[in-house]
């Protein structure tokens, strides 16, 4: 109402100075109607509010007018801030921002990032002397990965790209279940058809990874659309890279779940690079928060290498989510101190000095001195803890590495409820060629007996 009787008042007002002074005054439109320019002059001439003018367009609804050509540009735009908690020394900065998260919580979170980074540096070098086929490693990121699980319910469903496997360490993935998965035995939930690190589990609310980028970014948006619908009070997390974000799929996902107000997280792990394409060749803009109030998300950025910052901006996340149901754009400022994986040789690309740089700003590195400080470790508990976290990842490798393939008939089930003709006759081909071929099939053995 407020807005339409300013806009007649301005109207009446202009034509009334209109009649009296029309030789001085800018001719009226051709629809008889004075254009908003002249309106807008004329408003400010008569010392008016142009807030009382509002534009009526469908398309923003915030919108005022201006009479400034202003360009927005991004490169005069402030950088968004970087959320923290801990200075690179593991000093709390200001108390009213500490977690208070306990002595056993916060233990507990260290003690999974060594053990990722322990497991991490053992599977690597298995790829390199060819026992499993690939991997990728986490370094450098523990702290997104720990912060962000501690601070969720284990319930919510969490969708990821691949490097994120100290989310499933937190929600209790063994690492059992690790080496089946890189081994693809047996005991593998994917029945071994899937990449080494294409982790997932049903039990710990993982969906499984999926190759082509950004994809499980839209299935995040929809399964938090079905969680909101269900009344469950869940959320769920969708964990994607810098270089992901530059997918269509991400822009999707991500409207979507703004319209349609669905409880779900974005958590951007922006390591620095894709690849070896840098974020300074990835995107012109601030990172990826500046996108997200483009699509009307909460946003916030946050260090990614300060474990309690992103304990905090997650857990505050979460609550938005829930209680308002919304998305949440969450950006974590961190760096890829690993290869992109064990078919990538960083040094092609970056400088050491630059690797080691982050290595010894890393989160664990933070952590560590946050319990120092705090009288919670010390060095020897250290060596210790380094020196059972090995040979428990070496325990479940060679378990892992002994147990043979899953059996040859389970390549083409899972797909169709029931299997397809033409896939049942691929099956019965494929088992009588190897039945009749032994000798050309040396590894029979490998698998497991068929059903
Ligand atoms: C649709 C698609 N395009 C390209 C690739 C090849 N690819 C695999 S990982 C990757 C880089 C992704 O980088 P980022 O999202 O920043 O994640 P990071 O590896 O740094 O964790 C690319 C280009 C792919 N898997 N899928």
């Amino acid at each position: 109402m407020a807005v339409a009787r300013g806009s007649v008042s301005l109207l009446q007002g202009f034509r009334h100075v209109c009649n009296k002074n029309r030789s001085k005054l800018p001719s009226i439109n051709c629809n008889g109607l004075p254009s908003r320019y002249q309106r807008c002059q004329y408003a400010s001439t008569q010392g008016l509010d142009l807030d009382e003018e509002r534009p009526q367009f469908p398309g923003s609804t915030k919108a005022q007018f201006t009479l400034s050509m202003d360009f927005h540009l991004p490169e005069e735009t402030p950088g968004i801030p970087v959320y923290r908690v801990m200075d690179g020394e593991g000093r709390i900065l200001d108390p009213s921002h500490d977690p208070q998260l306990s002595k056993d919580t916060v233990l507990e979170m260290y003690r999974k990032m060594v053990m990722l980074s322990t497991m991490d540096g053992i599977l690597y070098n298995a790829q390199r002397q060819g026992r499993i086929s690939f991997y990728m490693t986490n370094y450098g990121e523990e702290g997104t990965h720990i912060g962000s699980a501690a601070a969720l319910d284990p319930r919510d469903m969490a969708f990821g790209q691949y490097r994120e496997a100290g989310v499933f360490l937190w929600r209790g993935y063994t690492l059992d279940d690790f080496m089946n998965q890189c081994f693809s035995n047996d005991l593998d939930y994917n029945k071994g058809r899937a990449f080494p690190v294409n982790f997932g589990s049903k039990e710990h609310n993982f969906a499984t990874y999926s190759s082509p980028l950004a994809t499980q970014m839209p299935h995040a948006s929809g399964a938090a659309y079905a969680l909101k619908r269900a009344g469950t009070g869940l959320c769920v997390v969708c964990y994607f890279g810098d270089g992901a974000a530059s997918e269509g799929d991400a822009h999707a996902a991500f409207n979507f779940a703004a319209t349609l107000d669905c409880p779900v997280i974005f958590f951007c792990r922006n390591n620095g690079y894709a690849i070896s394409t840098p974020t300074s060749e990835q995107y012109r803009g601030d990172g990826i928060a500046s996108r997200g109030s483009g699509y009307g998300m909460a946003t916030i950025r946050v260090d990614g290498n300060d474990t309690f910052a992103v304990y905090n901006v997650t857990k505050a996340a979460r609550q938005m989510c829930v209680t308002e149901n919304r998305p949440v754009l969450i950006e974590a400022m961190t760096y890829r101190i690993g290869d992109h994986s064990t078919s990538d040789d960083s040094s092609a690309y970056r400088t050491r000095d630059e690797v080691d740089h982050y290595r010894g700003n890393s989160p664990i590195t933070r952590l560590q001195r946050y319990l120092l400080h705090q009288g919670w470790w010390d060095m020897q508990q250290e060596t210790d803890y380094r020196g059972q976290a090995k040979q428990q990842v070496m325990e479940a490798f060679r378990a892992g590495e002994a147990r043979k393939k899953p059996p040859l008939s389970d390549l083409l089930t899972d797909v169709y409820d029931t299997m397809e003709p033409h896939l049942a006759k691929q099956t019965q081909d494929m088992l009588n060629h190897v039945h009749h071929n032994k000798e050309q099939y040396p590894t029979t053995d490998m698998f497991t007996v068929e059903k």
